[in-house]
């Protein structure tokens, strides 16, 4: 225990705490809705965020100096292993989740490249052994360097193609090695600047295929974590192939591949394609297909991916909601894919911004878990669409309706009568358990 000195184990201390370094909220052992908090909340430490980011915008460089930015190069990687190790344990996190090049730095080759990726593998292998902290997901980073400059699956470069295909089937050996919950595919650039210059069509069907060859890799080394895709719509091309849930649950169905792959989502991400976190959960959910969450805030005020550690709690409330109608996440969970600000530069920032995320979902599963244990949205959605309950409205459901009957029950039932949706009273009665629970 060397890199985080100033923090010992955090521990829940209850609501009335006020030590900043102790859960307030976040009780692992706790049962909310016949699980334990942590099973149902599975939380995640993303390591890109946490150990290789330096807090650097396209106005500045880094101000996030830690310990392990005194080496570089593997030196680096196995320090950078050894803190997050550290973190896991003093956090007491189930998971985490890390592209190939967080973990490893890239060699001159490829072949080096990828024993450097062995030998950070063999050494996390071993601190899992006496860790209970596992891999929510493993991916690979095919956005950073700028042979992907015209993107990855998606390019118009055969060259890069074939690249790609080595790393994504050396990041399914590693998922296999680790045995990772799942394996993601976020876009990073996937997409377009401008038609002008793109071929539409190759670029979306090469990406299917890519898909296929990795459904396919994955069968023959018999790796059985869970395909995952990210969806983003912009950021950073322009237009994002994989732009919200609908638009990749059409690509999966028009492709082939729809049995394969369940969605990653991500909260920032959702408000940038213009919807809710809420929207794009529940589309997941009721399409079968949520998988697991990336959870993070945005900023309303922005236009880009801010990853902020979450802290509304009406948001992280209104995401349980949907997590536990689905049944909880299976091998999904809740990644932490949020950074500190570049003001909150210094190492404990790392563990207070866990904790305010922490603390934030799972005061969200609480009052999520009273909403539904009362069925307060289920009867007030029971209720407003009784109409199709009997009558004219059972016969549509039921398939007996056609133009015609409808047609003359139309001419007949006058005058249409509407009730009140209710919006303000129903936010209310949301806040009133907010307060409460
Ligand atoms: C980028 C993003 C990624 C993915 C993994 O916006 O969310 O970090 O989660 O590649
Ligand atoms: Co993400």
């Amino acid at each position: 225990m060397k890199y985080f000195n100033n923090v010992g184990k955090i521990a829940y201390e209850g609501a009335k705490s006020k030590n900043p370094f102790a859960f307030k909220y976040y009780n692992p052992e706790e049962l909310v809705a016949g699980k334990t908090m942590e099973e149902q909340l599975r939380f995640s430490v993303a390591y890109w965020h946490t150990f290789t980011g330096d807090g650097s915008d396209p106005f500045g460089s880094g101000t996030m100096l830690r310990p392990w930015d005194k080496l570089t190069g593997m030196d680096q990687a196995k320090a950078r292993l050894e803190a997050a190790f550290e973190l896991f344990e003093k956090l007491n996190v189930p998971f985490f989740a890390f592209h190939d090049r967080d973990i490893a730095p890239e060699g001159d080759t490829l072949q080096e490249t990828n024993e450097n990726l062995d030998t950070i593998i063999a050494l996390m292998k071993e601190y899992m052994k006496t860790s209970k902290t596992k891999v929510l997901w493993n991916t690979v980073n095919m956005f950073s360097h700028p042979r992907f400059v015209h993107g990855a699956a998606t390019t118009c470069n055969a060259d890069v193609f074939a690249y790609c295909a080595a790393q994504v089937k050396k990041g399914l050996e590693t998922g296999k090695e680790l045995g990772t919950e799942n394996y993601v595919f976020w876009g990073g650039r996937e997409g377009y600047e401008t038609l002008l210059n793109t071929d539409l069509t190759l670029e979306l069907d090469n990406l299917a295929r890519f898909m296929h060859m990795a459904v396919d890799y994955a069968k023959e080394i018999g790796y059985t974590g869970q395909f995952l895709i990210e969806p983003k719509p912009k950021e950073p091309t322009k237009h994002q192939y994989d732009f919200d849930a609908q638009t990749v649950m059409a690509f999966l169905s028009k492709y082939d591949l729809k049995d394969h792959f369940k969605m990653n989502i991500e909260a920032n991400h959702a408000t940038l394609a213009a919807h809710n976190f809420q929207h794009e959960l529940r589309m997941s959910r009721v399409n079968g297909v949520l998988g697991s969450v990336d959870a993070n805030q945005g900023d309303t005020m922005l236009g880009w991916d801010t990853d902020e550690f979450p802290t509304d709690l009406y948001e992280t409330t209104l995401a349980m909601y949907e997590i536990l109608k689905n049944g909880g996440l299976g091998k999904g969970g809740l990644n932490f894919d949020a950074k500190p600000r570049r003001g909150s530069f210094e190492p404990e920032d790392l563990f207070l911004a866990h904790i305010a995320g922490m603390d934030s979902f799972a005061k969200g599963l609480k009052v999520a878990s009273k909403l539904i244990e009362d069925q307060v949205f289920e009867k007030i959605i029971d209720d407003r669409y009784g109409s199709f309950k009997e009558g004219i409205g059972l016969e549509i459901i039921s398939g007996k309706a056609n133009f015609r009957t409808l047609e003359a029950y139309a001419l007949q039932n006058k005058p249409i009568n509407n009730k009140s949706g209710r919006q303000e009273n129903i936010k209310a009665i949301l806040n009133q358990y907010l307060l409460e629970f």
